[in-house]
């Protein structure tokens, strides 16, 4: 079996999302996510103009030596861009070799390890009171962990919080802004979680996602103080590029860190997993290299005791989520995946094997990771431009949105 051809499908049904398809010469054809929310054309050329050429012809059963061709051949290791490339033809190459086995994915790398796979929802208001609406909303839908972000007096834009009906950070034109403030919002989230904690009792696990905005004291301060509410998981409270820095949240706080939706590769949370730094590992396939790189970081997590919670916001795409979803039903140290439905438009431009049923999801039991692209539809929607926002603080400064 050899590798035919292979193309790149970039389409916005709702929001952009770019699609590696590979067909083989018995016909069969995988297809994986090379999405990188606000740099997608980077993704696509990387693809189409260096990787693809040197896809044609090889056996696409010999996963692990494409990998590491395509990781050590490039010579230029790492980088968002490049993994999320690497990523795009892996996932491609499972769901092919789980078509051929005529097996789901999950069976492929070691069966289930659960008969579900849980997940939390995204739950924010522009007030307290609007959030625990939403908060209940998922609650009465069966969802038994759910994150949660409100608007905080004072600032205009704060992450997480819509400003219609649906969260999407990435608008068109130029990055938008807004203002940051740590004082008003280290002030504010105990609020919050206190009023969650009163309505709905200790039993819903929830999560909240600080997104990169303070520095490792301040996070220990909000950690301690968030203690009584018993989060299932305070999400990147620093940025993470100096792991070091999260010793010194650690020997304040008992509430549990999730780190690592931006990482792209196992080197960027050594530190982290081998000093037991962290709870939940957030790195996700399609950032991270692949179903064959994931399970390297999620076997080295699994001898610390840290277990997974990947990344799963609507800027990974459907094949991310179904190939995911495979993993997450395997791996021995799974904690819990992030779920953000997707809208309509996309789901129908990626039709796809999943469900959700009182708070877990199942990948379906089709061969391959059950995820499609209908390419004809996929077509209607052409790219549209959009970036991530920034933050600046009070004054002006720029900060880590
Ligand atoms: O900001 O996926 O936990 N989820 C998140 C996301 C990220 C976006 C960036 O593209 O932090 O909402
Ligand atoms: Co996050």
């Amino acid at each position: 079996m050899k590798i035919h051809s292979a193309s790149v499908i970039v389409t916005s049904p709702g929001r952009n999302f770019v699609t590696l398809k590979i067909v083989t010469d018995d016909g069969v054809y995988g297809i994986g996510d090379a999405t990188l929310n606000g740099r997608e054309l980077a993704v696509a050329s990387y693809l189409n103009d260096h990787v693809i050429p040197c896809l044609i012809g090889r056996d696409p059963h010999q996963i692990e030596d494409i990998w590491q061709y395509l990781y050590k051949g490039a010579y230029w290791r790492r980088g968002p861009v490049t993994m999320a490339a690497i990523a795009a033809v892996d996932t491609a190459l499972w769901d092919i070799k789980a078509k051929v086995a005529g097996l789901p994915l999950y069976q492929l790398l070691g069966g289930r390890s659960r008969a579900g796979v849980m997940v939390y929802a995204h739950a924010n208001g522009r007030d307290v009171s609007e959030t625990l609406d939403r908060v209940g909303e998922y609650i009465e839908k069966g969802y038994k962990a759910i994150r949660a972000q409100s608007g905080i007096p004072g600032l205009d834009g704060v992450y997480g919080v819509a400003k219609g009906k649906f969260y999407e950070p990435a608008t068109k034109g130029l990055p938008q802004e807004s203002t940051w403030s740590t004082e008003r919002y280290l002030d504010f989230v105990p609020t919050l979680f206190e009023a969650l904690r009163v309505k709905y009792g200790m039993e819903p696990h929830l999560l909240h996602d600080v997104h990169h905005r303070l520095t490792p004291i301040e996070a220990a301060r909000l950690g301690k103080a968030l203690e009584p509410y018993r989060l299932f998981w305070m999400e990147d409270p620093t940025p993470a590029e100096n792991q070091e820095a999260f010793r010194l949240i650690r020997q304040h706080t008992v509430t549990p860190v999730a780190v690592g939706e931006v990482f792209n590769t196992i080197w960027d949370c050594k530190t982290l997993i081998e000093e037991q730094l962290i709870d939940y590992i957030r790195a996700s396939l399609v950032h991270a290299g692949g179903i064959t790189h994931l399970r390297r970081i999620a076997d080295l997590a699994a001898l610390y005791q840290i277990r997974t919670g990947s990344h799963g916001a609507t800027d990974l795409s459907p094949v991310c989520m179904g190939a995911a979803l495979h993993f997450d039903l395997w791996v021995p140290n799974f904690g819990i995946q992030e779920h953000m439905a997707h809208c309509p438009e996309t789901d129908e431009v990626f039709p796809h094997a999943y469900s959700f049923k009182g708070g877990y999801m199942h990948p379906g039991e089709v061969p391959g990771h059950g995820v499609d692209i209908d390419e004809k539809l996929a077509a209607k929607y052409p790219y549209n431009p959009a970036y991530l926002p920034v933050a600046r603080l009070e004054d002006g400064t720029l900060w880590n949105w």
